[in-house]
């Protein structure tokens, strides 16, 4: 019999080891746990349940919600607010702050979440996931407001996401490094599979969605350029590419054999420094790769030490294998 640790034990053991995990974060990350296995059953169970497709309504980036957008989200929220642990949460999915209903206890910790990241791909039947991410509730504030949210990245408690594939993942760090866990859906519960997770620091694999190409700026351009020329070109190395459109896919496989992923800066839509959200996809992101050794920047500055201004801004993001993407950071110099 293996010697199986359950995330529960492995919260508690590193409770035991770093006072900066206390009970209510503990007791934060076992339910964010079970909405994260409730959303996997529903996303698995979608097209029995008939709950595929566009809800035919709009978020606040103006973009198409599909109808487990909506109820995914709705998990995370009902799943979290009685708790007694939160004083607030943000969603991609809901414009304002999400308060805690008066009839519950507010609690020390922010939380911050894309309830399914990669949701263009739910009726494709490819891997989506949920992100999440912790702040401190700022002392002495119990009905949090925009600016209470508005902390960079090196503020985070902890981040994770979970990754609803051909297995569900859940990755955590804590701020000890990082661990993966896989769920066991005999006895429904996530076990320690990846401990220590570590980014390679080179590779030969970048993702970046090709499509956009004419209106990337000069250092981006010259980057793909070069991988694209091979081991004929600057790179002395052939490089492969890979494009899931599913953020958590592209993470966790960084987590696993290493890479670069690219959502820069582009003139596609100048209103929009890039197209993923700070707070709840690029922080907690960033958090969870540079933990593992790995290195995540906006190409001018590291994305954790962004100062935000709007819980719903958009950061061009350069992440993963930490040679890689200083070399990419070399380029934006005196860009
Ligand atoms: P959706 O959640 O709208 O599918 O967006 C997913 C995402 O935010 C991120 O997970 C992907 O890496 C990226 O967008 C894909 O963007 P493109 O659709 O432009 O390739």
């Amino acid at each position: 019999m293996h010697n199986h640790i359950s995330l529960n034990q492995f919260i508690s053991q590193e409770n035991t080891k770093h006072s900066s995990i206390d009970y209510d974060l503990a007791g934060l990350l076992n339910q964010v746990a079970i909405s994260c296995k409730r959303i996997s059953n529903l996303v698995n169970r979608s097209g029995l349940m008939h709950i595929l497709g566009a809800a035919g309504t709009e978020n606040v980036q103006g973009e198409g919600q599909k109808k487990l957008d909506i109820i995914s989200n709705n998990v995370m929220v009902k799943d979290l607010e009685w708790t007694g642990y939160l004083s607030g949460m943000v969603s991609e999915e809901v414009e304002e702050i999400i308060s805690i209903p008066n009839q519950y206890s507010k609690g020390k910790y922010l939380l911050l979440f894309d309830p399914l990241d990669g949701s263009s791909n739910i009726d494709i039947n490819v891997s989506v996931g949920t992100i999440f991410s912790v702040l401190h509730t700022p002392n002495g504030v119990t009905h949090p407001k925009d600016e209470h949210f508005l902390q960079p990245g090196t503020q985070q408690v902890c981040a994770g996401f979970c990754v609803y594939g051909p297995t569900t993942m859940l990755v955590l760090t804590i701020g000890h490094g990082v661990n993966g866990f896989t769920l066991d859906r005999d006895i429904g519960d996530f076990i320690l599979t990846h401990p220590n997770m570590t980014v390679p620091e080179d590779t030969s694999e970048f993702a970046i969605n090709m499509s956009n190409q004419r209106f990337w700026e000069a250092p981006v351009q010259r980057y793909i350029q070069e991988c694209l020329q091979g081991k004929e070109g600057p790179r002395s190395k052939n490089f492969n590419m890979r494009w899931v459109a599913s953020m958590v896919a592209e993470v966790y496989r960084i987590l696993t054999r290493g890479g670069i992923f690219m959502y820069p800066r582009d003139q596609k839509d100048p209103s929009k420094p890039g197209r993923l959200r700070l707070m709840y996809e690029a922080n907690p992101m960033s958090f969870i790769i540079e933990q593992a050794g790995g290195l995540s920047s906006t190409g001018y500055e590291p994305i954790l030490a962004v100062k935000p201004t709007h819980i719903h801004q958009r950061v061009p993001v350069i992440i993963g294998s930490k040679n890689e993407v200083s070399q990419v950071i070399s380029y934006h110099k005196g860009n």
